[in-house]
């Protein structure tokens, strides 16, 4: 290989690894964009929406074989306009209405820009895949200036999840040629998924109504009315109370 040959080969080598580190830096703000609303979700409303998160970014091989599939133009800047899911985040929710919520919250982020939003629980794909996907915008500081990034937001339920990867697996174990009676079991294993969710979600917001109504009661308990005006009573009070009426019975 001649030099000339050599150092072109060294600059494309640091092109591709700058381009690859700016994806790993959007995934880093993101996670921590994600980690604070966990813990600020957590600290309010004593309950955190997220279950787990997880991010991978695209492989060299991956992209190339996306530039021929998409026809892409062979450079940097256009993979970077056309290849929208090159850093991509999963973030999983126990409930439906909790992947509603946490994408509200990251699309309310002034610095975050949705591009595109795909409901596939409102409109799940023929065989039965549902999740949320953005595609979003978001810029990473580097050294010499601002550079945007995409990166593609999945968020979906602990039982889409389970779906979608054994869904993953069935069609690559049978290089994408799934027998006919595996589309149906999926369908039907999908259409489970569906109904299990929804239970879930009634049950936990069931759940919380009743908390909700003993906190209720519990503060209520605490305070006294006299001519429209309400008292504390003090807790000790309260406790000194409850015991004698406990001690006589
Ligand atoms: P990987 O390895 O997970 O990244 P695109 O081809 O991405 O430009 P498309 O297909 O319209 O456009 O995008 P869409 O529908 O938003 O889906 C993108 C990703 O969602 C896929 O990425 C999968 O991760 C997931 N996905 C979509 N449909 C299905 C499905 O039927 N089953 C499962 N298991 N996952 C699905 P990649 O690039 O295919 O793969």
């Amino acid at each position: 290989m001649s030099t000339l040959d050599l150092k072109q080969l060294k600059k494309f080598k640091n092109e591709l690894t700058r381009f690859m580190m700016l994806y790993q830096f959007g995934i880093d703000e993101l996670n921590t964009k994600i980690e604070i609303l966990q813990q600020e979700f957590q600290y309010i409303h004593d309950y955190n929406p997220i279950e787990h998160v997880k991010s991978r970014i695209k492989t060299p091989e991956s992209i190339l074989k996306k530039v021929y599939r998409k026809n892409i133009d062979f450079s940097l800047s256009s993979i970077k306009e056309t290849i929208k899911d090159i850093a991509g985040i999963r973030i999983t929710c126990s409930f439906i209405s909790d992947i509603y919520e946490v994408s509200r919250m990251l699309e309310n982020q002034s610095d975050i820009e949705v591009i595109e939003k795909k409901d596939y629980i409102l409109n799940p794909k023929p065989n039965g895949y549902q999740s949320l996907h953005l595609i979003i915008k978001i810029p990473v500081y580097m050294s010499d200036g601002i550079e945007y990034v995409f990166v593609e937001v999945q968020i979906r339920t602990i039982a889409m999840d389970f779906w979608a990867s054994l869904e993953h697996k069935i069609f690559y174990k049978y290089n994408k040629e799934v027998p006919a009676h595996l589309i149906n079991e999926l369908k039907h294993a999908a259409d489970t998924v569906e109904m299990l969710d929804k239970k879930m979600e009634a049950l936990h917001k069931e759940i919380r109504e009743l908390d909700d109504e003993e906190a209720e009661l519990e503060s209520e308990m605490k305070l006294l009315n006299l001519n429209s005006e309400n008292f504390n009573i003090p807790m000790a009070l309260l406790e000194s109370i409850s015991s004698k009426k406990i001690n006589e019975d």
